[in-house]
């Protein structure tokens, strides 16, 4: 698909989208922005929810393609994430459809597999299609969103790019992350190799950067083009330093979602 391309970006007002708006303009993509909290500085902004099936409809209109953010990012209720990841997300996959956007790149998460044992030494890197274990209702909705776009491609033709993420943030701050840290410079390539990449279908990737402690298996991303630069790696005597190599034998330091699994943080909002 060629660039530059009209692209509307849910979850703006959040962490991973205020670092988008920043870098994707960058490869030529026009944004169009939505939340359900005002966009700093960018008073063109959607503010709606995405239960309001109306302000979805008028913000997918003309769009070529939808980066979908928006949504609880952390643990909560089965009712929050119903409403906000399931039937928000259904209601996104249902509009774009109506309005004939050809493709959706969504954020799933680690959290979708996070009950996948982590790889030790020696073990080979977690594939991309190792069968979901979702560590919270969190990651179950993540799952139902992998689901959803392999629906949608099935049924109607609509692409998606389920992306995987690890952990996005200017540096990794734990151990773990040296493993799932995905840079946001790393991030905005990812997003932009699988807005442009051609005959998606529904791929499912990982999100991370190139980093020589990684778990998973970055083949299918790196299909659609996408080329990490980064690496967590100088971050790493530091941060073992101060708080130590994993623990194999600490449920939760043993999986890939880490603390999700035992302790999952919970969404404050
Ligand atoms: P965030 O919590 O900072 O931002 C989420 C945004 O979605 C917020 O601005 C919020 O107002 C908006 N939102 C929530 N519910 C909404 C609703 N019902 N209607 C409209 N807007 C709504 O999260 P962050 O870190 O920016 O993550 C963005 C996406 O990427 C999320 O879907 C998250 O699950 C996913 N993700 C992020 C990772 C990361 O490292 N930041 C890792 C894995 C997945
Ligand atoms: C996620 O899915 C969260 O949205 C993000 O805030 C990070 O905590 C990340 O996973 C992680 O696994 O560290």
């Amino acid at each position: 698909m060629p660039a530059p391309r009209t692209v509307l970006l849910t979850g703006a007002a959040g962490g991973l989208g205020t670092l988008m708006r920043g870098l994707l303009p960058r490869y030529g993509h026009t944004l169009r922005l939505f939340d359900m909290r005002p966009v700093e500085g960018e008073p063109g902004a959607v503010t709606a929810d995405l239960a309001d099936r109306t302000a979805l409809r008028a913000a997918v209109r003309g769009v070529d393609a939808i980066v979908h953010l928006a949504g609880i990012s952390l643990e909560s209720s089965f009712d929050r994430i119903l409403k906000a990841n399931i039937e928000g997300t259904h209601h996104l996959y249902e509009a774009a459809h109506e309005a004939g956007v050809a493709r959706i790149v969504f954020a799933s998460s680690n959290h979708a597999v996070g009950f996948t044992p982590r790889p030790r030494d020696g073990d080979p890197l977690i594939p991309v299609d190792t069968p979901r274990r979702p560590d919270t209702l969190y990651g179950l909705s993540k799952s139902f969103g992998e689901d959803l776009a392999q629906f949608y491609w099935d049924k109607h033709g609509l692409e998606t790019v389920s992306v995987r993420i690890g952990a996005c943030c200017p540096e990794p701050t734990t151990v773990r992350m040296l493993s799932v840290w995905l840079s946001p410079e790393d991030g905005a390539r990812l997003v932009h190799a699988a807005l442009t990449a051609e005959d998606v279908g529904h791929t499912v990737v990982y999100g991370s950067s190139a980093n020589t402690r990684l778990w998973w298996d970055l083949s299918s991303a790196r299909a659609l083009g996408y080329e990490p630069r980064d690496d967590s790696e100088p971050h790493a005597a530091r941060l073992v330093a101060e708080q130590g190599e994993l623990d194999p034998d600490d449920p939760g330091q043993a999986h890939l979602g880490g603390h999700f699994t035992t302790d999952p943080p919970i969404w404050p909002h």
